[in-house]
């Protein structure tokens, strides 16, 4: 059993580089409360900033430096003025998760008490969902190209990868993870009435899966009519699986729906360990507020906590940190401060001290 832990921290761009300084701050302080020893090693590099000294988002070397790891904890990536997006997230988030194989995205929406969700009557506990994204293929393959370039026959093509390994053993997450939960329920995210190749081969994956745990009710749901249920009816999911943009959309609109993305936190997870895994706030770096301190830190701060977690296989020490940290994020979330997109006028770092304070005191 490890006793010591080596943390390859990247705040990268924007409002990555605000409120990852206050994840490390509460992850600190629970690691001094839970007698957790962590080393931990920053890095100024998967950042435009690093693109515009450099030609590129990262050291050729990167993989070296970040294997011998027990975690990433990242920020934030993309800084359009600097270089085009997809530069940017293809050069370092999607080299991690692909190169890494962390082929789970795991996205926790809830309500809580103190924060007040866009949905008429929904409070504290009504929404309850981990949504577990596909991530490492599907939709963001990189097989495809242009043709006739400049000219009047333009045309683009770019193919969803599904592969019956990373199919199903996103599959088998999903079910696993519902057997922990009270509800035991998988809603499968489809759209297989209109992409009527890979999608059908999708659901036949989800159905052979499910075959194996009788005891977790399960469905599958068009994308479109999803959306509209995380909305109209969202207390009805519980473990939601899906492809990698599907997931990647779900993952905006389940958090939007309990009050704010800047709550969300996620695991980009390589559960069998041969990799580092990777701590991220689902937002992105947001230069339309970068620089005020105002960005909301408990994204970061949360998946602070869920490395914790990760790290000691949700036993002992990890485990008690994780749950304390989300027992301080919630009484800070009822009883202040609070970021402005909560209503409130406090800081990034008055939130982060509040978080840290409550952990120690
Ligand atoms: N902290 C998450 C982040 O920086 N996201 C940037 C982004 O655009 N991500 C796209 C994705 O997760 O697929």
């Amino acid at each position: 059993m490890k006793t010591h832990y080596k943390i390859a921290v990247l705040p990268g761009d924007g409002i990555g580089k605000e409120v990852i300084p206050e994840g490390l701050r509460v992850v600190k302080a629970a690691a001094q409360r839970f007698g957790i020893a962590l080393e931990l090693v920053e890095f100024d590099w998967a950042s435009c900033d690093y693109y515009a000294q450099t030609g590129s988002m990262m050291p050729d070397n990167w993989k070296e430096l970040l294997l011998p790891m027990d975690a990433i904890y990242f920020g934030a990536v993309g800084w359009p003025a600097i270089v085009a997006d997809h530069i940017s997230l293809w050069g370092s988030l999607l080299k991690f998760r692909r190169e890494f194989d962390q082929y789970i995205n795991l996205r926790p929406a809830q309500t809580f008490a103190g924060v007040r969700s866009p949905l008429a009557g929904r409070t504290a506990g009504d929404i309850d969902m981990l949504i577990v994204r596909e991530n490492t293929e599907g939709e963001y393959s990189s097989v495809g190209g242009i043709m006739y370039e400049g000219t009047e026959n333009e045309v683009v093509m770019q193919q969803s990868i599904f592969s019956r390994r990373g199919t199903e053993r996103v599959m088998k997450f999903a079910f696993e993870l519902a057997k922990t939960r009270a509800r035991k329920h998988v809603t499968v995210a489809t759209k297989s009435n209109g992409i009527s190749i890979s999608m059908p081969w999708w659901d036949a994956r989800a159905s052979e899966v499910a075959s194996a745990y009788p005891d977790i009710s399960w469905d599958k749901q068009h994308i479109d009519i999803l959306c509209a249920r995380f909305v109209l009816s969202p207390e009805r999911f519980d473990v939601v699986v899906a492809s990698n943009l599907f997931g990647d959309i779900l993952s905006d609109l389940g958090p939007a729906c309990t009050g704010t993305i800047g709550l969300a936190p996620s695991a980009n997870l390589n559960p069998e360990r041969r990799f580092p895994s990777l701590f991220e706030p689902v937002h992105g770096s947001a230069p339309d507020i970068y620089g005020k301190n105002i960005a909301n830190p408990v994204a970061a701060i949360w998946s602070g906590a869920m490395m914790l977690d990760f790290l000691t296989n949700s036993k002992g020490a990890g485990h008690e940190a994780h749950d304390a940290i989300l027992a301080a994020i919630k009484a800070v979330l009822i009883s202040g401060p609070h970021t402005p997109d909560l209503g409130g006028k406090a800081s990034t770092t008055d939130v982060g001290k509040a978080i840290a304070e409550r952990l120690l005191a």
